[in-house]
């Protein structure tokens, strides 16, 4: 049996003094892998973080393709993980930080188990355009699916942009990522499984699976609609979802 507290700490570890892990060892499953999350997840607690919602990973295929990771994933969020809307996070704080855009669903309702895309939506306050900051803390940014979910599937920071009532029609909206006011990623939020709702179906299923219904108040981001792209001390990062409107901060030492 995996010893999952001594694996939690060496995760939380890594993530909280951003310093790099091989790879695990361990012959883990996947149940173990997110009892690794769950108990990592539960020193943050401990340490006086609140969780704030939950994001969905491998949602796309572009993001499937770039890792070698064909399942889809989910992690928690805290609100350490916060980044201010045109604000600033520092580059040390990493070990070595990615962006990519992606879709925020704000919840006005609790939402778990097998529900319809249009019951989803029933339960979604608001919808923003997103960045994720993913920070693997395995070395090299390689990972395995057990592994990647043991490290909270890469969480690190997130920012969230203006919110829109969900009358929108966000199926199909083009996006674009600029680093210093040149595009870096251009994509579509229908590179989200065919619709970014999809996502929030599938965290309900997830959210049940794991016993731990998606809250009112909760954010579920969708997941990247492309790649990631590597940051570095220096940018200012913007990221425009065509009728959203976008978001942006700026990556300092
Ligand atoms: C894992 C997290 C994947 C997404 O949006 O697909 C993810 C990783 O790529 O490090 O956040
Ligand atoms: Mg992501």
């Amino acid at each position: 049996m995996p010893d999952i507290k001594a694996l939690a700490q060496r995760v939380d570890d890594a993530a909280r003094y951003a310093k790099e892990i091989p790879q695990l060892v361990e012959q883990i499953t996947l149940a173990d892998a997110y009892a690794i999350q769950k108990e990592s997840l539960a020193r943050r607690y401990g340490r006086g973080e609140r969780q704030v919602g939950i994001k969905m990973g491998f949602t796309s295929r572009e993001k499937m393709v770039q890792m070698g990771v064909h399942d889809m994933i989910w992690g928690r969020l805290t609100d350490r993980m916060i980044v201010e809307d045109g604000g600033t996070t520092s580059f040390k704080t990493y070990v070595h930080p990615r962006i990519e855009p992606e879709i925020a669903f704000l919840l006005k309702r609790e939402l778990a188990g097998t529900v319809t895309p249009l019951q989803a939506l029933s339960a979604v306050e608001a919808v923003a355009p997103a960045v994720e900051l993913i920070d693997s803390r395995y070395q090299g940014f390689k990972f395995s699916l057990t592994d990647v979910v043991a490290d909270n599937s890469s969480s690190s920071g997130f920012v969230v942009g203006p919110w829109h009532a969900p009358d929108v029609d966000f199926s199909n909206l083009g996006i674009v990522v600029s680093f210093n006011g040149a595009p870096v990623l251009v994509g579509s939020t229908a590179a989200i499984l065919g619709h970014p709702l999809r996502s929030l179906v599938a965290a309900a299923r997830f959210a049940a699976e794991a016993q731990e219904p998606l809250k009112a108040g909760w954010l579920v981001m969708a997941g990247g609609a492309s790649h990631a792209e590597a940051l570095k001390p220096g940018l200012y990062v913007e990221c425009e979802v065509q009728n959203l409107g976008r978001c942006s901060f700026s990556v300092v030492e």
